[in-house]
């Protein structure tokens, strides 16, 4: 997409939530306790959560009595790294290392299967051979929807009838991915809530099965969250991480929503990484994260 990154449209929702309150705010006079309090309501209200908020905002406070900073111009640059580095505390320092075993888990509907597909087309283009896992073996079609992004991407998927047991496949998966040297495995799973224990149970056993069968691999665990949902996405992130380690986050559906403050949270109180942003429905829609670059789209 040209000069224009997708993730600048993106946020364009979110931008426009944030950027013309912060501007007003640090147009206007003196750093004092309205102006403080001022900028954690528009962080609150922005999805960035009150915890976060709140230390965010102390921060600021600190910084700008330590530079002896007096205009609200600068405290605005201030801020900015304040975000960037927050968000840049919680990413990881290496590239990926190969074989890589992807696992793509969460909630119903949350866009697990489409960031696959997508997922696909960015480690083809970085000539990885990529082989698909369909996990889900739970709703009908799930295959289906998986075999299309696999023809789209021409990557080879491995796959069982509806309701195979998802351990099994996995296992033909890995199987498959030793026997022609594959560089990435993505398993796709069945969406599910928390309260389904025995669903959850099955990741934990598609953990296990990963662990046990191909110990060389590395092995990424990565929870898709809907950013539409906002806030309310976040507890998703700790019932996962109870049955399967969750070393990083999807973010999908930034294009539709103001809510895209809430990765100032996830790294503020989850401590994970956000690896990847969804900007839209095509192949090519997916963006990894760059925090600089997020920020630089916000205000
Ligand atoms: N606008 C937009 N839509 C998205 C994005 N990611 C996924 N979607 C849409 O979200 C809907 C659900 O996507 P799926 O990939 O089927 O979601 P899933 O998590 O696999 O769903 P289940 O398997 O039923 O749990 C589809 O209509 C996708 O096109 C995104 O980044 N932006
Ligand atoms: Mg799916």
């Amino acid at each position: 997409m040209g000069l224009f990154k997708k993730i600048a449209q993106a946020l364009a929702k979110t931008r426009d939530a944030f950027r013309k309150k912060l501007d007003c705010l640090f147009s206007g006079g003196e750093l004092n306790d309205e102006f403080y309090e001022e900028l954690e309501d528009i962080l609150v209200s922005s999805d960035v959560g009150v915890a976060t908020s709140i230390e965010i905002t102390e921060e600021l406070q600190r910084e700008v009595h330590k530079n002896k900073v007096r205009k609200a111009e600068d405290a605005k640059i201030l801020l900015k790294k304040i975000l960037v580095d927050l968000l840049n505390s919680v990413q990881p320092k290496e590239n990926f290392d190969y074989p890589l075993i992807i696992t793509v888990i969460g909630v119903n509907g949350v866009g697990k299967t489409t960031s696959i597909g997508k997922l696909a087309n960015y480690f083809k283009n970085q000539k990885k051979e990529v082989t698909l896992v369909a996990g889900d073996t739970f709703r009908a079609a799930a295959s289906d929807q998986l075999t299309e992004w696999a023809n789209r991407n021409k990557v080879k998927i491995v796959k069982h009838t509806e309701g195979a047991d998802a351990g099994a496949v996995v296992y033909d998966g890995i199987c498959s991915a030793k026997a022609k040297k594959t560089d990435v495995l993505i398993i796709d799973t069945a969406g599910r809530l928390h309260t389904k224990t025995n669903l959850m149970e099955e990741l934990a056993k598609i953990d296990r099965i990963i662990t046990r069968e191909y110990q060389t691999a590395k092995k990424l665990t990565l929870i898709v969250l809907d950013a539409t949902t906002g806030q309310n996405a976040l507890s998703q992130i700790n019932h996962f991480n109870d049955y399967m380690k969750i070393d990083g986050i999807i973010l999908t559906k930034l294009d539709g929503t103001a809510k895209g403050g809430v990765v100032l949270a996830i790294a503020k109180e989850y401590k994970k990484p956000v690896l990847f942003v969804g900007v839209g429905e095509g192949l090519n829609d997916l963006e990894e994260f760059n925090a600089q670059e997020f920020i630089d789209n916000l205000f």
